[in-house]
């Protein structure tokens, strides 16, 4: 029944020639997995027998597996119950263990064990983990207890809530088909990492596992969540500690975000597709003309020649060279679509090479795996071995070549074309690093890994990719796939920003106006508006959507757009200072309010970001609405085009061309008027910030405190020439510099090369 509503829904879609191909797929995968895909077998744990230390670990021997415990008294454990598939996590020391009475102690912290699981606790005896003992069959499963009103965020990406209990999720990336709107489940990118917030004490639970799972969040039991995985290993950490160090400790183990350059947090403007060089110059010319700014434009498939990756239509494309050369001149990047598959196609020299070479993913029997995706029947790069990813990683020089910046990875679930059955690989297709079935969620992740590794020896790189899995941020951003066009989806698009961020994801966005489907102005105007500090600030949209260049709304509304993305433009130097700052601390981005307030009444609030620790955006989120309830984190904030202050629950207005953004006060914020000019929101304890300034691809740090009594202590680095400083909230009436006092005006002042203090007048 569900086979033939398939064909059924895929001959109304298509009905092409590649019917043939999807079928054939179809078959042989079926084929080869009834064979060579075998489900788990795995023996009961049994009894706890005893436990014992170890060097610095501590082993507790149950019947028929050897719990082993690894831990750091800064709050980070590790449990590995089985072995499995090598997965890209890393090694990180741990501490020397406590062992007494089978508890086992490092720093504050306690584990200790009976038959319903293990305990964590910290020093007053607080629980903060009881996770129960696993079950082992066909699937591995392992249980959490919820205490109470608990918090649940993470995952990956999820179109859930912001809090996703009482619900099940799928970990398996996978094509959401075309569009998706909120509640669809699996998305392209699944990781099996769960925030825990409960009582103020929270932690992360990640799975080192990168097959498929399935979880349930109190949905079947209202106190217990479980993970049932499919394939192995089950090894786990838990990480525990105030919500910020959490993620810092889990990016020591799953890599954190990397640099990207300058120009990637402007404004991007996308399409399904350009379809000539002629059409990209025209739109680039519209964009100067009318005075918008434009970071990037970007080629979708229509670019490659028969959609085979590595080359250019000769007909729409011929000169591109010069197009990206034209493009240069202007400030303008180009970014073109990668796909992971390969068109089988002898004589084309990808796929040659690879044929030759051996880099296919092939079926446990020798033959190289193929599957119908754009280019027709198609090969795919083994890209979880070395030299495949080395081989692969320098094809890019060819784009490098032709001018092309940056690198978009579409269809790296990877997606397939199907006739019936789950639309990617063979469960039984062998990588270097295990089956498929064990090591599907990390294919995008290698793939996007080997352009990295390659460009990053001569540039920071620009790679966009729409799946992965636990640490993608270092090397990659991710943006949410194929949403649909509705306020809904618009909100959606922030909730499941929030549970990437929950999961360690930092570089995140989404398609600007929906994929499918084409917004009024009011709609792409919010849309715009709600993504103003997501760090991806990109429009894209499907073939058949209207076209949605900022001029495209008419006259009336051209302004409006041209002001956001100014605005936007406006912030670049704090976005990529926090950007920076989060490639060290391994922290997103992107927060929810709940992470700065420990007040139940916040722990919901689902329609508002923070960017860093210092702004607070609160889009608009329904149609025809003109103001809306804004509710503030602990401490005074101000509005940013008032500067009045405020604190608590307020009612703002919000007309069409207005964003509500609030700065905390204490906070610097770094901004381009022309100038770089660092903006001090008073408060009475002082202020202070320290910014990372794009210095041509390096980054200059600019340490800079303002004390209770207005003496200013600023340190920069040697590429950083005088600095502006503009206060808000509160009357500077002149500064004393070295014994000397000038008067100022408009709170604006300028701090020269060399001056390293000064002393404010106040009023
Ligand atoms: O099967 O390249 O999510 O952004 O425009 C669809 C065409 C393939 C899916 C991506 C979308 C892109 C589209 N791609």
């Amino acid at each position: 029944m569900q086979l033939l509503e398939e064909i059924d829904g895929f001959l109304k879609t298509f009905g092409d020639g590649m019917l043939k191909d999807r079928i054939s797929y179809s078959l042989t995968r079926d084929r080869y997995d009834s064979i060579y895909y075998k489900k788990l077998n795995m023996k009961k744990i049994g009894r706890f027998l005893s436990a014992e230390k170890s060097n610095k670990y501590v082993y507790f021997h149950f019947e028929n597996y050897d719990l082993k415990v690894e831990a750091r008294g800064d709050g980070v454990f590790k449990f590995s119950w089985t072995d499995g598939p090598k997965l890209p996590v890393e090694n990180i020391e741990f501490d020397d263990l406590q062992l007494h009475d089978n508890t086992v102690s490092v720093g504050n912290y306690s584990i200790s064990l009976d038959e319903n699981g293990l305990y964590l606790k910290d020093q007053d005896g607080k629980l903060i983990y009881q996770g129960y003992i696993p079950d082992f069959n066909e699937v591995l499963s392992q249980s959490l207890r919820i205490f109470g009103d608990d918090l649940f965020s993470g995952l990956g990406e999820k179109a859930g809530p912001i809090n996703l209990r009482g619900h099940v999720y799928r970990l398996w990336n996978h094509d959401a088909k075309g569009s998706y709107g909120p509640d669809s489940d699996p998305l392209y990118l699944n990781i099996p990492v769960l925030l825990h917030l409960h009582d103020d004490v929270s932690y992360l639970i990640f799975f080192e596992n990168a097959g498929d799972a399935t979880v349930d969040i109190g949905f079947s039991r209202e106190d217990k969540v479980t993970f049932y995985f499919k394939s192995k290993p089950m090894v786990y950490y838990v990480i525990t500690g105030d919500i910020k160090s959490i993620y810092s400790k889990f990016s020591e183990i799953t890599g954190k975000p990397y640099r990207p350059p300058y120009w990637a947090f402007g404004f991007q403007q996308s399409r399904y597709s350009y379809m000539s060089s002629a059409e990209v110059r025209s739109i680039v010319d519209r964009f100067n003309e009318l005075g918008i700014p434009l970071s990037a434009i970007y080629l979708d498939i229509d670019y490659m020649d028969e959609f085979k990756v590595f080359t250019f239509n000769s007909d729409r494309f011929w000169d591109v060279k010069d197009l990206t050369k034209y493009l240069g001149e202007r400030g303008v990047r180009l970014i073109t679509i990668m796909e992971p598959n390969v068109k089988m196609e002898p004589g084309y020299t990808i796929y040659d090479e690879a044929v030759k070479n051996g880099y296919f993913i092939k079926y446990p029997d020798g033959n190289i795996f193929y599957a119908p995706v754009w280019p027709l029947m198609a090969a795919f790069p083994d890209f979880s071995r070395n030299d495949v990813r080395e081989w692969w990683g320098k094809k890019y020089d060819f784009m490098k070549k032709n001018g092309v910046s940056g690198f978009w990875h579409d269809m790296n679930e990877p997606a397939i074309f199907v006739a019936w059955g789950d639309n990617s690989m063979a469960l039984s297709a062998a990588q270097s690093n295990g089956s498929h079935s064990e090591v599907h969620n990390l294919f995008g992740y290698y793939m996007d890994k080997a352009a990295y590794d390659h460009l990053s020896k001569t540039e920071r790189p620009f790679i966009l990719s729409r799946s992965g899995w636990a640490g993608i941020s270092r090397y990659a951003w991710i943006w949410t796939g194929d949403t649909e066009t509705s306020w809904k989806e618009m909100k959606q698009n922030l909730l499941t920003i929030l549970h990437m961020s929950a999961s360690g994801i930092s570089l995140t966005g989404c398609d600007i106006g929906g994929f499918v489907g084409s917004p009024d102005a009011e709609l792409f105007i919010r849309w715009l508006q709600s993504a103003i500090f997501y760090p991806l600030f990109r429009v894209h949209s499907n073939k058949k959507s209207k076209r949605r260049e900022p001029w495209e709304f008419g006259e009336k509304y051209l302004g409006i757009i041209r002001d956001i993305i100014k605005l936007r433009h406006s912030f670049l130097p704090q976005i990529y200072s926090e950007a920076i700052s989060s490639s060290i601390t391994g922290i997103p981005m992107i927060r929810p309010v709940y992470w700065y307030s420990s007040n139940p009444d916040m722990l919901l609030v689902d329609d508002e970001y923070l960017f860093g620790d210092s702004i607070l955006v609160a889009p608009i989120f329904s149609e025809h609405s003109t103001s809306r309830i804004v509710k503030l984190p602990p401490g005074l904030w101000y509005n940013l085009y008032s500067d009045e202050k405020v604190f608590g629950e307020i009612k703002v207005e919000a007309p069409l061309n207005m964003i509500p953004i609030y700065i905390r006060s204490g906070s610097i914020i770094a901004r381009d008027e022309g100038k770089l000019i660092l903006h001090v929101f008073h408060s009475e304890e002082g202020e202070s910030a320290k910014i990372y300034i794009d210095a041509g691809g390096e980054d200059s740090e600019l340490d800079i405190s303002v004390s209770k009594d207005g003496k200013i202590n600023i340190h920069r680095g040697s590429s950083i020439k005088a600095v502006t400083i503009k206060f808000h909230g509160v009357y500077v009436k002149g500064i004393t510099i070295n014994g000397n006092t000038k008067y100022i005006e408009d709170n604006l002042f300028e701090i020269e090369e060399g001056v390293n203090e000064l002393q404010l007048i106040f009023q």
